[in-house]
């Protein structure tokens, strides 16, 4: 961990009469636990990379590059599973949600400490499930992460136990939901009114809804593959009466509402940096948090989507289509907002505002990409081709991941009280804004051209295209070790800072860096509003 041990180290520092291991990892505090959840996170990260890097190295060329064609398909099942279910579902709401909410709202802590600390022990377990099921078994998942039936049905690979990892990790999320949920109600402090609660805050309510109520849909999923693989039910068998539509049904009921607990925080981590660094109060208060529930609500309504090809009837594609439309209103009224902002604002190129700055320009590509899939007739032309890989890496990797990177560098500060070198996190911040365009536009074109995706092998008219793409991942990769790099830097040896380098109005910032174990030593009385600069005191130092 990143404790040095020292005193005044706030609650980075000992705990009094606690084995230091043992005050980690059953700690109740919930900074601490926030940051168990931001290194596990992290590490798998890490580990979803490398899977990523080895994929697109395969692609560089058509045939055998470095593995073969089984082990490909592994590779790109644990690629996904590592990073939808281990790195981008819990990435911004248990790590800096656990950090940041109850900071936000001047409360101790969440509402169930106890709770919150057995939710990141399921993720461990899940996620050493997850892995084991890499070494265990008759070879390694070879579904996708969509675990599609009839194939996950039958196949002999080990997706028994891949599907129990995702459903103990489901349980985690819905724990860290319904936390939440009491925390925003219970636990404000006075004066800290629904109306003056930190934008950051309101993504994570809505997110947290959608994490309670959809994520049992996945657990049951997953529960029915098992049974569908042990016992034979035949839920989704049609030689027995079942239906495998029915299943991808199941499987997106959850799934899409998931890209929205994957995407909702990373807008609210956008919405806390561009009023501190353009020194405006962010316009549109209203209009954003009433957005992030519109987003959360219309967005469990537009499963079928995934399935215009899947043969449901016209009306249905017709109904799905245009829900999914309405979707992308709340989501632009967003952008609008944020760049209404920005206009003639004091704006100061801090990392945090590089990192939400190319957030909004990818997930712009994201989401307008998105309006061509969600077009049943285009999307025909288009669906399971790479075009939605370029589709969904812009919205998860540009706005999720970006919005992770921001979140890591506005609060590095005030949980470590030191600072990274500011240059060299804008290079990296430009660095992968860069690379990450060579690595998905290209796909983007390759799907169009209809180059299909989850394929090992490929036509040589296609081999230009995946070689831009493969290279753009290195670029990526350098961006990542340069921002990595230099984070880890600042924690060893970053200058010291005061408890508000970047004169922002919300209540963390008025604790020491980092913040004591016990958050506020007497309950804050909230006043003013979280984007209020003129009071506000910058404290460097
Ligand atoms: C305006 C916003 C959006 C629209 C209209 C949209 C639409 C769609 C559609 C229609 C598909 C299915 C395409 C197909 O399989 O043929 C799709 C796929 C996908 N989208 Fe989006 N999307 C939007 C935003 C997002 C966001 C915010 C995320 C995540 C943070 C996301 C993640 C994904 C993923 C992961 C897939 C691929 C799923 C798979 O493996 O099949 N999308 N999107
Ligand atoms: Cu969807």
């Amino acid at each position: 961990m990143a404790d040095s041990g020292a005193a005044g180290n706030g609650f980075l520092g000992p705990v009094a009469g606690a084995g230091h291991v043992r005050a980690w990892l059953f700690s109740t505090d919930h900074k601490r636990i926030g940051l168990l959840y931001l290194t596990c996170i992290l590490v798998m990260f890490v580990v979803g990379v490398l899977l990523g890097l080895a994929i697109r190295l395969e692609l560089i060329a058509p045939g055998e590059t470095i593995m073969g064609a089984q082990t490909y398909n592994a590779v790109f099942t644990l690629h996904g599973v590592v990073m939808i279910f281990l790195v981008v579902i819990p990435s911004i709401p248990a790590a800096f949600g656990n950090i940041i909410l109850p900071l936000h709202i001047g409360a101790e802590d969440v509402a169930f400490p106890r709770l919150n600390n057995f939710s990141w022990w399921l993720y461990v377990i899940g996620a050493c499930i997850a892995v084991s099921a890499l070494f265990t078994g008759d070879g390694p998942p070879d579904t996708g992460w969509t675990f599609y039936v009839p194939f996950s049905a039958v196949t002999t690979t080990n997706v028994g136990l891949a599907v129990t990892a995702v459903f103990i990790l489901g349980f985690s999320s819905i724990l860290t939901g319904l936390n939440f949920i009491v925390t925003i109600h219970r636990l404000r402090a006075p004066g800290m009114g629904w109306g003056r609660l930190p934008l950051f805050v309101w993504t994570l309510y809505a997110t947290a809804w959608i994490q309670v109520l959809a994520t049992p849909i996945l657990g049951i999923t997953a529960l029915l593959i098992v049974a569908e693989r042990v016992l034979g039910m035949g839920i989704f068998d049609p030689a027995r009466g079942g239906d495998p539509i029915l299943y991808q049904h199941l499987f997106w009921i959850y799934s899409h509402p998931a890209v929205y607990i994957m995407i909702l925080p990373a807008m609210g981590v956008v919405s806390e940096i561009i009023p501190v660094f353009s020194r405006k109060r962010i316009f549109g208060y209203g209009t954003i948090a009433a957005s992030s529930l519109a987003i959360a609500f219309a967005g469990s309504l537009v499963w079928a989507h995934h399935m215009f090809t899947s043969g449901m009837s016209d009306t249905a594609v017709l109904v799905f289509s245009l829900l999914t439309f309405v979707v992308a209103i709340p989501s632009a009224v967003k952008v609008f907002n944020w760049v209404a902002t920005l206009y003639k604002g004091a704006i100061r190129l801090e990392p945090p505002l590089t990192f939400a700055l190319c957030f909004v320009f990818l997930f712009c590509v994201g989401g307008l990409t998105g309006l061509v899939l969600g077009s049943a007739g285009t999307d025909v032309h288009v669906h399971d081709t790479y075009f939605v890989v370029g589709h969904f890496h812009y919205v998860i990797f540009g706005g999720t991941g970006f919005g992770l990177f921001g979140a890591m560098h506005y609060w590095f500060p005030k949980i470590f009280g030191r600072m990274y070198d500011r240059r060299r996190a804008n290079a990296s911040a430009l660095i992968l804004a860069v690379g990450l365009n060579v690595l998905y536009f290209p796909m983007l074109i390759l799907g169009l051209q209809g180059m299909p995706r989850r394929y090992y092998d490929y036509l040589p008219q296609y081999t230009d295209m995946h070689v831009v793409s493969t290279v753009g991942s290195w670029i990526v990769a350098v961006g990542l070790a340069l921002m990595f790099w230099n984070l880890w830097r600042g924690l060893r040896a970053g200058q010291r800072v005061g408890a508000n380098p970047w004169g922002a109005a919300t209540l963390e910032w008025t604790l020491s860096s980092p913040p004591p174990h016990h958050n506020f030593a007497r309950e804050p009385v909230v006043t003013a509003g979280p984007y209020e600069f003129a009071e506000v005191r910058l404290d460097d130092a």
